[in-house]
């Protein structure tokens, strides 16, 4: 098992937080000084730097959330003139104004470096042919990926995303062997290696590098299944620096999340407390050695836990569990958090389901109505009227006894949901709010 970084990744936990003390009270100065959004938000709170003496002192601190970006925008929540700033990416947000984020030459090598350090986790060395299927632009995945494979040495094939044939086609003469893309896209790509006859078995691949969007263990089996690798999780976001913050090892327990970089908290997304470690809740994330784009306090909106107990593997700092999904992907139905997330784990589990689905949110008079399409698949095509409205009612019986919430199946079209290359959309909300 290889560790690029085993000074920073296996510390003792009392030598991760006092490093982490030392550079949050640097950091902290320096927004202060450097960001006009920060001193405000610090002084409206009654709060200066000097007070943080320890790290239980970050609760004191005031949040900073996508809201307070997009009162900034594009530049205002730089800490550094735009002269200093190399390069800039922004989020995939759909709606409103998108974030804007800038890396100065240091945060591209502390970026690549800790991308180094979640592949080398997942087993990437420089033998490997990496093949990344994000798009390449202003989303952070792919640059993200290929600068930390450049890193490692190895073989970086800048595929992008879409066209599925020829990704097909490039992975087998290319003898590509890590694939980097969202798990929706490894789905795309295995349904269509199906219809194309290609056997995965003969391809090179081994190991593949999944992020950028939620995705249940069942996703993962069935993904292992379909093209023959090992399927390992990252996480990240571009707000923090993009992917790189955390990453699966080979042990796959959850995702090393690289504390010398970043401090992570757990806060109860309602009453914006601290909770203990293991609880369930909203991650927040303050980095450390940022220059361009320092954040403090960031609100995720990403739901997930921690775990502390050091790793087989060796390292030491924290890991995060697979996030359950984010509290604005959040539904409720009548009154019921539902997370897309766990209807996929019930759809990936019954045998003959294909994992084409999509939620449709309506209603019927003040009644929320949640319908759940499945693309019919020769799996699930029966002749017999009788045999599909019990396969119908069972996945509506499982669904319901997951979510305590009544939905009903439909059967909808091959090909009928769109296929995703980029992150998955899953949720389609008819509500007139
Ligand atoms: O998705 C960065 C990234 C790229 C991560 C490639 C991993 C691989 P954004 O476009 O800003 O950045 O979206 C960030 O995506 O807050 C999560 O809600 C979600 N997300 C990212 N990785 C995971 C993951 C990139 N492994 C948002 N599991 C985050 C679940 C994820 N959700």
């Amino acid at each position: 098992m290889q560790i690029w970084d085993p000074t920073y990744e296996c510390m003792p936990r009392e030598d991760i937080e006092q490093l982490q003390l030392e550079r949050l009270q640097a950091t902290l100065n320096r927004v202060y000084k450097t960001v006009t959004c920060y001193r405000k938000k610090f002084d409206e709170a009654g709060i200066n730097p000097e007070d943080v003496q320890s790290l239980s002192d970050l609760a004191k601190l005031p949040f900073t959330t996508k809201e307070d970006l997009r009162l900034n925008y594009p530049y205002g929540m730089f800490a550094v003139p735009l002269r200093e700033v190399v390069r800039i990416h922004s989020s995939s947000g759909t709606t409103g104004k998108p974030t804007v984020v800038g890396y100065t030459k240091n945060d591209l090598k502390t970026w690549a470096n800790l991308v180094a350090r979640f592949m080398t986790a997942a087993g990437v060395t420089h033998d490997d042919v990496v093949q990344i299927a994000f798009g390449y632009g202003l989303f952070t995945g792919a640059f993200g990926l290929h600068y930390g494979a450049e890193a490692i040495g190895a073989s970086v094939i800048p595929m992008s995303s879409g066209n599925t044939e020829k990704q097909i086609m490039i992975m087998q003469d290319y003898k590509t062997t890590a694939l980097v893309c969202t798990p929706s896209y490894a789905i795309t790509m295995a349904s269509r290696m199906e219809q194309m006859g290609v056997d995965p078995k003969g391809l090179s691949l081994r190991v593949g590098l999944f992020g950028a969007e939620p995705w249940s263990e069942a996703m993962r089996r069935e993904i292992e299944n379909r093209l023959c690798i090992k399927a390992t999780d990252n996480y990240g976001l571009s707000e923090i620096i993009g992917p790189g913050v955390a990453g699966e090892c080979e042990y796959r327990c959850g995702m090393h999340l690289f504390e010398d970089a970043f401090i992570a908290e757990i806060i109860d997304p309602e009453t914006c407390e601290v909770l203990p470690p293991g609880s369930v809740g909203e991650l927040v994330l303050t980095t450390l050695t940022k220059e361009a784009f320092p954040m403090i306090r960031y609100r995720t909106r990403d739901i997930t836990s921690l775990d502390y107990s050091p790793c087989d593997c060796g390292r030491t700092i924290v890991r995060m569990k697979k996030t359950m999904g984010r509290t604005d992907d959040m539904l409720i139905i009548r009154g019921v958090n539902v997370f897309p997330s766990q209807i996929e784990e019930v759809l990936f589990d019954i045998e003959g389901c294909e994992p084409h689905y999509q939620l449709v949110v309506g209603s019927e008079g003040s009644m929320d109505v949640l319908e759940v399409h499945i693309e019919v698949t020769e799996n699930i095509f029966f002749d017999e009227m009788k045999r599909q409205r019990a396969f119908l009612e069972h996945v509506e019986r499982r669904i319901n006894s997951v979510l305590g919430v009544s939905v009903t199946v439909k059967l909808v079209e091959p090909y009928s949901i769109t296929r995703h290359e980029g992150k998955a959309n899953r949720v389609i909300d008819n509500r007139k709010r």
